[in-house]
């Protein structure tokens, strides 16, 4: 309840709106329309927050955090405000005296997907996080004109449709003119000496682009803050002077609209995987420059014009590599406009910039070729060279003798930037996502930079927002952990382990498990409605949705219900004991990612062979969930109940999903990989099914270089029958070809290491791991009580605490009074 919310007046804007803005009476408009009216009418009632939130970090001066990120995964905004400004109920009643459904309304509201995973979700739940602890933050990002593709799946291939989802609008978001700034790209630097004999840089012949930004409001959980998301987007400069045209300016003229139109036209559907396009390295500088010119001018503003304590009052958060351009477009602000001297300056970035590495996937690590840097952005190239020259002086210094740190730690090498690098020279803070991840950074991919600084190296351990992943999501255990123990874990997770009182109550457990057979009846009808499959809501739910890639080994997962598929068909004993099984799978691969594709063509095939198969009476059945995003995942979590966590040991960094599905009382068949581990600490190994190589092992096979994955393919029959069906037409009959690439990948030696994501090698022991859940399974209450505890037990894994952390080791904000 909010006290502040008034049900009749709520009625009657609504009402004012669907005249206002469509010309109809509220009981003639769609629900379409409804939804425009309803979020315009809830932006009302925001908005004063939101002015007083901004005043607020005027009044109270405090600390600033940008946490800049090309990514930002919100979703839908309107169900979520709803739930922070604890209007819900009130909502959904006023909805229902006019006819309309609260859900049916929601549903029309179009994903904002602008990001492709975990990257871009961890920002939208930071955000989330700081708006509801109470601290001054924006999101900083771009505004993608299609965000992350629409995924349709065609004869069971992915089919990528653009997503247009500003199409009818953004009913949230506010445009804002007043604070356009300019950015320049390629040009020639021209310097001049003034009388003291200082240098001055500008450019020449540049092309340039107005940045416009957009803010979306980030409303709090009943905390009256509301923080913004402020997205970039690209206009042509209007000092198109029609008078005055000759021939250059006209062509130039079109040159820059053509700039500003493609700058922002599409988010890039890579996920750990760079590309090395121009466009991207246009991208990344036209949000930075664009927020540090904002960020810079909003302090000065605020400040009687001067930048003095500049590094106290704001921070900016570097979302992996992708913003790295902070750190020498900010030299180049402070020297170039606001006069600073090199120490200065650079004193100044030392303290404000932090970095945060989300992978260390090596084919993700960003690097440009230095000429197509240099030519795309001439001073800021410069400034980088000279961070480099000081940096390797640095180094020559510190290890007089050794050439090979030069080799590993110099920014500009081997004729590319490396990005990661300046991006750890120019921070106070470097920072990893999980225990393990940070570890492995630290003795491996980061070590000598971590021998230099180890004080620099800090570990966060992601989280997710219970408010979207749990009230939204899941409203039926919301109130169910509500009754028990009272709202607080809302706002403080880890109270939700005061549950566990109710771990042995056999009344709470058979209710938990009647809300999960409701969401898994929700669930079913979504598959029956987007797949046309039948589901038996009695089978276990057993899920992998997350973006597709090798390392995330979806492969051994659909490989693995081959297998079993085999032996349903082949092993009567087998078949009487098999409890019943629905594996759903979901995720989207990068269009240009043609192994990702063809795995999902390879789910589809074996979905379709199986899932029409009488004679194994329907105790198997594969899903594949078309177009995985974040509306559809809260409808998946909360009906789930095995969290497959699969990947190979060592390579994701934390994993964020996996959190969602503990919250929601799945329990993990996973790798001791990631935050898996933090996971597997918290619940007990008992409550957990591991399976697998460790990191080390992983590591260890690396290095010797030892792994052959034919010793197992010629040992193991059964195994041998799965991978030979990869290329005898069992699931395309039409091209027994069609999977000889998959199939390769498995066993043949490429670049001389066989598959580097260690298939075969896990195989068994994740089949064993996947039996051991249906035994657990078979007993109700044991399971029950295994599944209550994950919920019970995900108390350290809300991003308050991740956000709480950075507070306390990084970034030092101070709270809003409101
Ligand atoms: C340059 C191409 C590119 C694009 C995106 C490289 C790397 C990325 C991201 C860093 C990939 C990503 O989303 N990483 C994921 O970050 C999550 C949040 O920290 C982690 O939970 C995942 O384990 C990690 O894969």
């Amino acid at each position: 309840m909010n006290a502040d919310f008034n049900k009749e007046l709520f009625k009657r804007e609504v009402k004012e709106n669907c005249k206002r803005l469509f010309r109809k009476t509220y009981d003639e408009v769609s629900n379409r329309e409804m939804f425009q009216a309803v979020s315009l009418a809830i932006k009302e009632f925001i908005v004063d927050d939101w002015i007083l939130t901004h005043r607020a970090y005027e009044k109270q001066d405090v600390k600033i955090l940008y946490y800049l990120s090309m990514e930002f995964l919100t979703g839908r905004a309107l169900g979520n405000i709803l739930i922070n400004i604890c209007a819900n109920e009130e909502v959904k009643e006023a909805l229902e005296e006019l006819n309309f459904d609260l859900n049916a309304i929601e549903d029309e509201e179009r994903d904002p997907a602008l990001g492709n995973g975990g990257l871009g979700r961890l920002a939208a739940c930071f955000l989330d996080s700081l708006a509801t602890l109470g601290y001054g933050a924006y999101g900083c990002g771009i505004r993608y004109r299609f965000g992350m593709f629409a995924q349709r799946i065609q004869d069971g291939y992915q089919r990528e449709v653009p997503d247009d989802w500003l199409k009818y609008g953004n009913p949230f978001e506010i445009r804002r003119p007043e604070y356009a700034c300019e950015v320049k790209f390629g040009g020639t630097v021209t310097a001049t000496v003034d009388e003291k004999g200082r240098e001055h840089y500008s450019l020449k012949d540049y092309n340039s682009v107005m940045a416009i930004p957009y803010d979306m409001p980030v409303v709090g959980y009943d905390s009256n803050i509301v923080n913004t998301l402020r997205i970039w987007d690209a206009e042509p400069i209007n000092n198109f002077n029609l008078d005055s045209f000759d021939r250059g300016d006209y062509a130039k003229a079109i040159e820059q609209e053509n700039l500003a139109k493609n700058i922002v036209e599409v988010l890039y559907p890579n996920d750990n995987h760079r590309v090395g396009k121009e466009l991207r390295l246009k991208q990344q500088y036209f949000f930075v420059s664009a927020t540090l010119q904002t960020a810079i001018a909003k302090y000065k503003e605020s400040h009687n014009g001067t930048l003095e304590g500049f590094a106290d009052k704001v921070v900016f958060q570097m979302n992996d590599t992708h913003p790295t351009l902070t750190v020498p477009e900010l030299m180049r602000l402070l020297m170039d406009e606001e006069k600073y001297e090199w120490d200065e300056a650079w004193d100044i970035v030392t303290r404000v910039c932090a970095y945060t590495n989300h992978t260390i996937m090596s084919e993700a690590l960003e690097k440009w070729p230095i000429d197509l840097f240099e030519q795309l952005l001439p001073r800021v190239y410069s400034i980088v060279n000279e961070i480099n020259r000081r940096f390797v002086l640095r180094i020559k210094t510190l290890y007089p003798n050794d050439e090979s740190k030069i080799a590993n730690m110099a920014i500009l090498y081997d004729g590319q930037v490396r990005m990661a690098y300046l991006a750890i020279v120019g921070s106070f803070s470097v920072n990893g996502v999980a225990r393990l991840h940070t570890e492995i950074l630290k003795a491996r991919e980061l070590k000598d930079f971590y021998e230099m600084w180890p004080g620099k190296f800090h570990n966060m351990t992601n989280g997710i927002t219970q408010r979207r992943f749990m009230l939204h999501a899941n409203p039926r255990l919301s109130d169910f952990i509500t009754e028990r123990i009272g709202k607080e874990w809302i706002t403080d997770l880890p109270q939700i382990r005061k549950l566990e009182d109710y771990i042995d109550d056999e009344d709470s457990l058979r209710e938990f498990l009647r809300i999960k057979y409701e969401n898994k009846l929700r669930l079913v009808r979504y598959i029956r409605e987007h797949n046309n499959i039948e589901v038996d809501p009695l089978s276990i739910f057993d899920v992998q949705v997350k973006r597709l890639h090798e390392y995330k080994r979806q492969l051994m997962n659909i490989l693995h219900i081959m297998y079993v598929y085999n032996k349903l068909k082949n092993d009567t004993e087998f078949f009487r004991n098999y409890y019943p099984r629905t594996y759903i799978i979901g995720g989207k691969a990068a269009a240009g990612y043609e192994r990702a594709k063809m795995t999902i063509k390879l789910i589809n095939s074996v979905a379709d062979v199986i899932n029409n198969d009488a004679s194994i009476h329907g105790k198997l059945k594969v899903v594949f969930i078309e177009d995985y995003r974040v509306s559809n995942a809260e409808i998946i979590f909360a009906a789930s109940e095995v969290s497959e966590q699969i990947s190979t040991a060592s390579r994701e960094a934390s994993g964020t999903g996996n959190m969602k599905f503990m919250l929601n009382g799945a329990v993990t068949l996973g790798t001791m990989d990631g935050a898996n581990v933090e996971i597997v600490e918290e619940v007990g190994e008992e409550n957990a099914f591991v399976f697998g190589m460790s990191s080390e092992e992983v590591m260890e096979h690396e290095r010797l270089n030892d792994y052959n994955p034919m010793d197992i393919f010629s040992c193991n029959d059964e195994l041998r029958d799965v991978l030979m069906q990869l290329i005898n037409g069992t699931y395309s009959p039409d091209d027994p070809e069609l999977f000889r690439g998959i199939y390769n990948s498995l066993l043949t030696n490429f670049s001389g290491r066989p598959d580097t994501y260690f298939v075969l090698k896990d195989f068994m022991s994740y089949h064993e791991a996947s039996m051991k859940t249906q035994d657990a399974y078979r007993d109700r209450l044991t399971w029950a009580r295994m599944a209550m505890l994950q919920t019970c037990r995900c108390g350290k894994f809300s991003s308050d605490r991740t956000v709480s952390q950075y507070i306390d080791e990084i970034w030092h904000l101070d709270k809003i009074r409101i």
